[in-house]
């Protein structure tokens, strides 16, 4: 995909037409882009561009959320693909958005991609408690799980969930953290396990993570 391709994905997460969207990925598709280059190269790209405007002031929160909307239905279309021929279940996945933190689409395409590689996912969705943590981790008894964070404020309530985590449980599950604000020196700062640099990095991270129990 080229410059050019990029405007294409820009104009279409800013149209207030969903359906511009919708054929745009349709007919990258139909001319066999792969599905992760959709994501990467169109998608991803297009919404980085969304966040550079918005950082800048040359647009406004509703413009940014019909971006997040758009771009939810671009991933909804090539998410058959991308969970194509994986249904192995190699444990079980706990994610959730922080409190405070409504951001959710990273944390979307953690859960998709972690499903597509064979766990089974537990989503707790976004602003989410630590004691929802707690007891989804007392109910469910996960392999692993996973905190997604977007803003430098709530990225510290990652530390604190953590925390909370190991004092709760004598024997944790593995926890790693991810998120744009997040970096691998902070993740270690706060004493998670591994940080998830995008979706396919937190795949390869859990899969290393249970399969030799190396930290990230
Ligand atoms: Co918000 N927002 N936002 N926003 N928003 C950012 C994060 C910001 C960087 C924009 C900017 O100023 N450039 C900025 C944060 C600044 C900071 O903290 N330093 C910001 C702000 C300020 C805000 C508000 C405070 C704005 C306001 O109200 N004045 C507000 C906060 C609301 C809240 O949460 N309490 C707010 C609101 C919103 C919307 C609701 C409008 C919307 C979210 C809609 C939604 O999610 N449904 C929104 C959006 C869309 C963005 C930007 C533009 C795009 C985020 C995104 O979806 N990116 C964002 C700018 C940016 O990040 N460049 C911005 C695409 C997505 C695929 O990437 O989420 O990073 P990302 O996920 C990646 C990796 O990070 C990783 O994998 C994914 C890729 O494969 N990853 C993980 C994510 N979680 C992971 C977990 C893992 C592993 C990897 O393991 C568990």
């Amino acid at each position: 995909m080229n410059q050019e391709s990029i405007r294409y994905f820009y104009e279409a997460l800013r149209d207030t037409d969903l359906s511009v969207v919708k054929s745009l990925v349709k007919r990258c598709i139909d001319e066999q882009v792969h599905p992760i280059d959709i994501l990467h190269k169109g998608l991803i790209r297009a919404m980085e561009i969304i966040g550079q405007e918005f950082k800048a002031g040359q647009i406004w929160v509703p413009e940014v959320l019909l971006a997040a909307r758009n771009m939810h239905a671009g991933i909804d279309l090539i998410r058959p693909q991308l969970l194509k021929d994986k249904v192995r279940s190699k444990g079980k996945f706990i994610i959730g958005t922080v409190k405070g933190d409504i951001h959710d689409i990273g944390k979307n395409l953690v859960s998709m991609m972690m499903t597509g590689a064979g766990y089974q996912v537990i989503d707790l969705g976004i602003d989410v408690p630590r004691e929802s943590f707690i007891q989804a981790i007392t109910d469910e008894k996960p392999d692993l799980v996973g905190l997604s964070a977007l803003l430098t404020t709530t990225m510290l309530e990652m530390k604190d969930v953590i925390q909370y985590i190991r004092q709760t449980f004598s024997t944790p599950p593995k926890i790693i953290v991810g998120g744009a604000p997040v970096t691998q020196s902070f993740a270690r700062e706060i004493g998670a396990d591994g940080y998830g640099e995008d979706a396919t990095t937190a795949v390869e991270l859990s899969n290393r993570l249970l399969l030799r129990g190396e930290n990230g």
